[in-house]
């Protein structure tokens, strides 16, 4: 009657709506289809009462996100919930797994939900660019109060089953057996003639602290979501359902979801979101590959990236063996990786029980050869080849066969390093980021001679660590450092031709960038770079007026946040940035000796060139085959390099903008700026001559 995906059998007085449509029962087409026939069985057979539940690891997870952008076809989603608010029996909703979006919407239309102890329910549409589209807005607040339902539709975070009895959004907890319980919990409200509560005829007021919070939570958001505009439309969608019934409340979310769904921001987060699970693939992978088992890891180096590290591993119960040259560094390590966890206490964001239970994983030692037994050992020293290669040889002669010999290499070559010892197949890059204890990109940097087996494990390990892992082919800055090259000299070169580090860093910041590039090396200190530049010939560094004032300020003891000051000056206390006069003298006097008569820029010439630079050099990886496909690149630089994923990543974004006009834009510049900077990548301008996209391109 209703195909596989939904089934109808009745248990005694109650019927039973059962869904399988792995693997997350979405509501697809055919799903609401079957929902809708298995109602109108239900409405006319014997039955008193019906249940909803769901085979498989989940209750419904969610609309059909693959659908979004597809014509829609009958039965809407809002269609089918006005039916199953308005039928004739009781309906119980039983919730197990993550009952998401439009899966725990159909669950508030149900009069009652019953759920497993280790279920969740949640309203994620927001991480989409998108608000709950089928009531989620009106019935939450009218069972859980408008501040529960601002922060759970606001957020978009799960919460347990427990916590969703408590703000009345489940009525009933269970250990187990769920669909019995749901069953017998059917005949027991039957028997006790429970009505038929509609979430949606419950009243609801919108109190003066009430609008006090939404107001607040709007300028909240704004800033901190950096100008997404669902949370904005969310937040009008609450106050609507407080301030009119609820059918005008139901069409102003409709309209509002509507704009959501036409929206860029919504397209950009829906590619992160399959972006994120393409990056998991590793294509000409064998399929029957098995990742090595990873108990115990060995991490060298106990300074700031070896502490993060640790930190990943021992949060995730992996045993760690933090590894440094002397028992006074490995001392020092351990001290900041406690005053991390402490400070995390202090917020409230771990417990001491938690926090003791991972510093139990991390051991410590100055002496290699505690590392002949472990699973796999990251080498995190001074980002220097040769100090590396010492390291690895000697992990050579100590680590069991088969240990997977991994470096924190930046920049290094990978091959270099595994020809230092005698198994290359065992060696590859896990490039994490500062700070590697929140950071979550990983990037798992392919040698020529790295086994399926070990990248296999680099990227299990990296998610069982809570790690977007993506993996790099090798070349020097593997994808994310090696486009910041292209990024950083851009943001340079519109310094001296005429603009200040504030403009520059708040026109990126204004686009969506989490920090501008000025900032963001003062963070890291301007002397790496220098240092780097002092290792290369002239011709190695390329234009002058790409670094020359960075140089400048190194040389006059500007190293960026680390002294104080260096586009910026800082805040000893807030470490707040302020425009400082002397950097603009630094400038000035760069310009004079280069012979640069400064113009003014535009926000959009500042905006264009440095997100084009970046999307230039990742077409070029990606016709090199260095990354796999085009999202990777896009995951790279929203999970390391703070690129808004409400613009769905470089990629995405000149994909968005359109590849003609892009190298339209591109040859612009080659025409007006350093021509040698600004070479049209291949792969655009052949996809650009044939009509492709980017999202298609697969390296043959
Ligand atoms: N639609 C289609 N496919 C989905 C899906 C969905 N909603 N959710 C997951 N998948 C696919 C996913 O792409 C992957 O495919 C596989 O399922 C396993 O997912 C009207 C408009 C449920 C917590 O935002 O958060 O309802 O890679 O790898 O880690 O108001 O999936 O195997 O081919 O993530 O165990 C709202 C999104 C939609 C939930 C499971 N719902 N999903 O996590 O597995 S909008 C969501 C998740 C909406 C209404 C609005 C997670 C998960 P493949 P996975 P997981």
């Amino acid at each position: 009657m209703m195909g596989t995906v939904v089934t109808y059998e009745r248990h005694g007085s109650v019927g039973v709506i059962r869904i399988n449509n792995p693997p997350v029962n979405a509501l697809s087409h055919a799903v609401r289809y079957g929902i809708m026939e298995a109602l109108a069985t239900a409405s006319t057979d014997d039955s008193l009462a019906v249940v909803l539940s769901c085979d498989g690891r989940t209750f419904i997870a969610g609309a059909d996100i693959t659908e979004f952008g597809k014509p829609p076809q009958a039965p809407s989603l809002p269609d089918l919930l006005l039916t199953l608010d308005n039928h004739p029996k009781l309906t119980i909703a039983a919730i197990h797994g993550t009952a998401l979006g439009g899966g725990f919407e159909v669950a508030l239309t149900c009069n009652y939900r019953i759920a497993l102890a280790t279920g969740k329910v949640g309203l994620p549409e927001v991480k989409l660019g998108l608000l709950p589209g089928a009531g989620g807005t009106q019935r939450t607040p009218r069972l859980a109060g408008l501040p529960a339902a601002v922060d759970l539709i606001t957020s978009g975070n799960p919460i347990s089953a427990q916590r969703a009895m408590t703000l009345q959004l489940v009525d009933k907890v269970v250990e187990d057996s769920l669909e019995d319980s749901a069953i017998a919990y059917g005949v027991e409200l039957v028997e006790q003639s429970a009505p038929q509560r509609q979430a949606s005829a419950l009243a609801l007021s919108l109190s003066a602290e009430d609008k006090y919070l939404i107001e607040s939570m709007k300028a909240k958001l704004l800033k901190k979501t950096r100008g997404e505009h669902a949370p904005q439309r969310i937040l009008d969608c609450l106050i609507a359902a407080a301030e009119s019934p609820f059918e005008s409340g139901l069409k102003r979310e409709r309209e509002e979801f509507m704009k959501c769904l036409a929206d860029p921001q919504s397209a950009a987060l829906r590619h992160m979101f399959f972006a994120e699970r393409a990056a998991a693939k590793i294509e000409k992978l064998p399929k029957d590959t098995q990742p090595l088992a990873i108990t115990s890891v060995g991490i060298i180096g106990a300074g700031t990236m070896g502490g993060g590290i640790a930190m990943c591993f021992a949060q995730a119960g992996i045993a760690v063996t933090l590894v440094d040259m002397t028992d006074e560094a490995v001392k020092l390590g351990l001290e900041k990786i406690a005053k991390n966890y402490a400070i995390s206490e202090k917020k409230g964001r771990l417990t001491r029980a938690h926090i003791d239970l991972t510093m139990a994983n991390i051991t410590t030692s100055s002496n290699f050869d505690d590392l002949a037994n472990v699973d796999m050992v990251i080498e995190a020293v001074f980002e220097n080849l040769e100090v590396k290669k010492e390291v690895f040889a000697k992990l050579d002669g100590i680590c069991k066969p088969g240990a997977v010999l991994a470096s924190n290499t930046s920049y290094q070559s990978i091959d270099e390093i595994a020809a230092a010892t005698m198994r290359p197949e065992s060696v590859l890059g896990m490039h994490f980021f500062s700070p590697a204890n929140v950071m979550k990109l990983l990037e798992v940097v392919k040698g020529a001679a790295s086994s399926d087996a070990v990248i296999a494990t680099a990227m299990a390990v990296g998610k069982k660590i809570g790690k977007v892992s993506v993996l790099s082919g090798m070349c020097y800055g593997f994808i994310g450092n090696r486009m910041l090259k292209h990024y950083g000299r851009e943001a340079a070169l519109c310094l001296i031709e005429g603009s200040t580090p504030a403009q520059i860093d708040s026109a990126m910041e204004s686009w969506g960038m989490a920090m501008g590039p000025l900032a963001v090396s003062d963070l890291a200190g301007l002397d790496i770079g220098y240092k780097a530049r002092e290792q290369l010939t002239a011709e190695q560094k390329g234009d002058p007026a790409s670094y020359m004032v960075a140089d400048r300020l190194v040389e006059a003891g500007r190293l960026g946040q680390k002294s104080g000051a260096g586009y910026y000056q800082y805040d000893p206390e807030t470490r707040e940035r302020q425009e400082d006069s002397a950097v603009m003298s630094i400038v000035t006097a760069a310009r004079q000796e280069l012979g640069i008569t400064p113009r003014e820029l535009k926000d959009a010439e500042i905006v264009n060139r440095l997100t084009l630079a970046l999307a230039n050099e990742g077409a070029k990886l990606l016709q090199e085959g260095i990354a796999q496909r085009a999202s990777d690149i896009d995951v790279v630089y929203c999970y390391g390099y703070g690129f808004p994923r409400f613009k769905g990543g470089p990629m995405h974004t000149i994909e968005s903008m359109g590849l003609d006009i892009a190298v339209a834009q591109i040859n612009e510049f080659h025409g007006r700026l350093n021509p040698e900077h600004w070479q049209v990548a291949p792969l655009l301008a052949e996809l650009v001559d044939n009509g492709g996209q980017l999202a298609d391109y697969h390296r043959e």
